[in-house]
């Protein structure tokens, strides 16, 4: 529309010589010519100058002065011939009206504003509205009376900017196809001789170099491995999320009661539903060791079944790997180990905004002769401080499988408050004497989540920003890599 009358336009015209004024002319918007204007101009189809116009433009409470008249007539209107009390005119006006009103009525001379309020002169113009409609229109008004109604704040002064335009040196009246490609078809069917190119822009920015980007997660699990690996930990194979309740649960002598074995906080599978290879002679001690104790202990007093120990399950911590590493560990000559894992867990939990029915367990463990609770908490400073947690506090807790077992805090100095950072303890005589490790071997161990220390380095308050199938890819690609601590 506005190309074809543009380029008509000028088949029979030198020049568009105020694009305002040829919009207006054409009953198209101003806004949509200069577009093609410019659009035409980068391929020579015309030659585009600017124009700039500092016009003036009504401000809102000029429009409603142009609309209804000014304070000044409608207070001089609301004046009977015969004068009114003030405070009667005060009542029948707007009291914006009346301010405004009474100083320029007064000004101009149109009124006494007395007790009783008199009219002076028999009739008065509304100078104002007639000016303020003018400009409206376009018209050319007075310097005194722009300084006037400017300084009334009823006028504002806008640049309006424009073209004037004449034929360029690829002009025709009809824009030609332009190709952005030359293709083989082209060069094949020969019509690349008549085609128009668009002129290369050198200044155009290339696309976004798209690569691979880790999640954050995947970022901070690297940097904790690292961390790991520094200290002397080997990884632990974490390669199956479905477990038996046997190394969940049984091998950390929790008994088959505790609430944590229930479906409510467990998801069993249906299928397979249970596990088939366990090594029988070690089931019967661990049997053994939750009937009757041994070993020191009393045990728990119930009847173990083996269809309990069985079923499986998605696990509950990566400690059901744990058991399984001390196991084997167990079978040939003592050796101290350090071992960690970092991998997920599933608790049929309910979710709420820091939590998912699944997350990321980070676990370590320490095994060797003699260990005391001294050890662990050396290696807990250690390991946190290398995750720039240097102060940390202790608070006695419980855990099936260890004791002694103790919550981990750190002082977090952006919030200005301590921080559970995770969980420890020593596994007890009733789990790994079964396994068959010596006597005087003890083991020393603590967790914490993935997921915690990522949000609070990226800054997420919600994992679902940060896990799961709807999380913005941008967060992904734009963010930084976080240096944890050291
Ligand atoms: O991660 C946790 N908190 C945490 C960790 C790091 C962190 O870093 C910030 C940069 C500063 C911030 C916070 N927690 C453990 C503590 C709490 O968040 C807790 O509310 C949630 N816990 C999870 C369990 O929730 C069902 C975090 C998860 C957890 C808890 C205990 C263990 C592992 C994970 C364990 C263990 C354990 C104990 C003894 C022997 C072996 C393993």
């Amino acid at each position: 529309m506005a190309e074809e009358a543009i380029l008509g336009f000028l088949d029979n015209n030198t020049q568009i010589s105020d694009s305002g004024q040829f919009a207006t002319d054409q009953g198209l918007d101003h806004n949509e010519v200069v577009n093609v204007i410019k659009s035409l101009h980068g391929f020579r189809y015309v030659d585009a100058e600017d124009i700039k116009k500092e016009t003036w433009v009504l401000t809102d409470e000029g429009k409603m002065y142009a609309a209804t008249g000014s304070p000044e007539i409608l207070l001089f209107l609301a004046i009977p011939p015969e004068g009114i009390p003030k405070d009667e005119l005060q009542k029948k006006l707007d009291p914006a009206v009346y301010k405004i009103g009474c100083a320029q009525a007064a000004k101009n001379k149109w009124v006494e504003l007395g007790k009783l309020v008199t009219r002076k002169v028999q009739q008065a113009e509304d100078k104002v509205k007639n000016l303020l409609l003018q400009i409206q229109e376009g018209k050319v008004v007075g310097q005194d009376d722009i300084k006037a109604l400017k300084a009334r704040k009823l006028i504002a002064q806008q640049t309006w900017k424009g073209y004037s335009v004449k034929k360029g040196l690829n002009y025709a009246p009809k824009r030609k196809k332009v190709a952005t490609d030359l293709t083989r078809e082209n060069l094949q069917r020969g019509d690349w001789k008549e085609l128009e190119f668009k002129e290369y822009n050198f200044s155009a920015k290339g696309l976004p170099i798209e690569g691979g980007h880790l999640h954050p997660l995947l970022k901070v699990r690297q940097q904790l491995k690292d961390i790991f690996r520094q200290m002397g930990f080997e990884e632990m194979p974490t390669n199956n999320f479905v477990e038996s309740s046997f190394w969940n649960f049984d091998a950390l002598f929790q008994p088959q009661q505790h609430p944590a074995r229930d479906s409510h906080d467990t998801f069993f599978l249906q299928a397979p539903s249970t596990t088939n290879e366990l090594p029988e002679d070690y089931v019967e001690r661990v049997k053994a060791v939750h009937e009757s104790g041994g070993y020191g202990s009393r045990g728990y007093g119930y009847d173990w079944k083996r269809e309990e120990a069985d079923k499986n399950l998605l696990r509950t911590h990566t400690t059901a790997v744990s058991s399984k590493m001390l196991y084997l560990l167990a079978q040939k000559p003592f050796v101290p180990k350090k071992y960690f894992s970092i991998d997920r867990v599933f608790r049929n939990e309910a979710v709420d905004r820091t939590h998912l029915a699944e997350f990321h367990q980070i676990e370590g463990l320490v095994c060797d002769r003699g260990l005391t609770l001294g050890d662990l908490i050396g290696v807990l400073h250690d390991f946190f401080s290398r995750l720039g947690m240097s102060k940390l506090r202790f608070k006695p807790a419980y855990n099936p499988y260890t004791e002694p077992s103790m919550e981990i805090f750190s002082y977090h100095e952006g919030f200005k408050k301590w921080v559970e950072v995770g969980n420890s303890g020593m596994f007890r005589p009733e789990m790994l004497l079964p396994m068959g490790l010596p006597e005087d071997v003890r083991v020393i161990a603590w967790g914490l989540s993935l997921e915690r220390p990522t949000m609070i380095l990226y800054g997420i308050d919600n994992i679902r920003d940060l896990f799961g199938s709807k999380i913005d890819l941008g967060l992904i690609k734009k963010n930084p890599l976080c240096r944890l601590g050291i």
